[in-house]
């Protein structure tokens, strides 16, 4: 069963180590958010991508969700030194993959044949792909004006009321290479329980992802990231709201009303079934909040039965 799943960082991250138990990861694909790549010391950083690759290879620090296990900052702290800012952690191993990425794309490769060579490299066998292999990036706009999206998140901790979120770059991005033909040729497709607006938002700003989306013969089916009111991890409850949207359940599958089919909603969540329901999406009733590898592998055998 070949299964594309659309990723944000740490919360799919942590649903797709639940998946490669459940299908060889050679018939797994994911389609990875580049809105939160960003530049620091000349190096291009994918947190997302990594995000996901570190914690498939088993080297993501499991505390922080991010950046490698037993990671040591020295780096970082001489570059303190030359009066650099360094609120954005970057580790002393996370920098080799920073800069192999960069080293690549400078020679003119791709960001999708750098993305390949990094999952190679720490030992996967999924298909990793960027959205787009063109610039895009998730701006917030809020009450302190307009933040890229790093220095929303990390610099000021989200903070800040949002009143917008854009993508710039989306209008001219294309997707980058297998990632429409990933969708159109899955026997499922997995919406990671990912932000709606800022993970997988910049996915559907691709130009033919949304549409790859609705015309895939493929069932789609998301999970839930917000739980009893509230998100797991980040902002999303806050956002949504902030936006103009039902910061639950039942706001989730209108956010992908139009190409969804399924959506998996937690237990606490069951009184929202109806709501859900009303917006043309099925709901799937089950546990997912994942706190160990069997819980993990659980949610994505219910995922893929309520496809099948
Ligand atoms: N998140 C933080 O909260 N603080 C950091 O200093 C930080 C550093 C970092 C370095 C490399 C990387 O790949 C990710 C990193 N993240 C950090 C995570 C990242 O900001 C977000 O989790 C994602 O962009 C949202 O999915």
């Amino acid at each position: 069963m070949k299964v594309t799943a659309l990723a944000g960082g740490v919360g799919a991250a942590r649903f797709l180590e639940g998946l490669i138990q459940a299908v060889p990861q050679d018939d797994v694909t994911v389609i990875s958010n580049t809105g939160d790549d960003e530049e620091f010391f000349g190096l291009h950083v994918s947190p997302d991508i990594d995000i996901v690759i570190y914690t498939l290879a088993g080297a993501i620090d499991r505390e922080k969700g991010w950046g490698l296990h037993g990671e040591t900052y020295t780096a970082l702290s001489a570059l303190a030194r030359f009066g650099y800012d360094t609120w954005f952690n970057l580790g002393d191993a996370d920098m080799a993959t920073h800069a192999h990425r960069t080293q690549m794309l400078r020679a003119g490769a791709a960001l999708s044949d750098a993305t390949r060579s990094i999952a190679a490299a720490f030992g996967l066998r999924i298909t990793m792909l960027p959205v787009t292999d063109d610039r895009m990036r998730t701006l917030v706009d809020t009450d302190a004006g307009t933040l890229a999206f790093q220095e929303y998140f990390v610099k000021r901790r989200t903070a800040d009321d949002v009143r917008a979120v854009r993508f710039e770059g989306a209008d001219a991005a294309r997707p980058a290479p297998g990632v429409l033909s990933a969708i159109a040729a899955a026997d499922a497709v997995i919406i990671a329980p990912s932000n709606p607006v800022v993970s997988i938002g910049p996915l559907l700003a691709v130009a033919g992802v949304r549409d790859a989306l609705r015309e895939t013969r493929a069932p789609v089916a998301a999970i839930s990231p917000i739980v009893g009111g509230r998100t797991i991890k980040g902002p999303a409850d806050r956002m949504m709201a902030a936006l103009g949207m039902r910061p639950d359940a039942a706001g989730i599958a209108a956010a992908y009303a139009g190409f969804l089919d399924v959506l998996v909603i937690d237990e606490q969540d069951a009184a929202l079934a109806s709501d859900v329901a009303a917006t043309g999406v099925r709901p799937v009733i089950a546990q997912t909040v994942m706190r160990g590898p069997d819980e993990k592998r659980a949610l994505a055998e219910t995922v893929l039965r309520a496809v099948q």
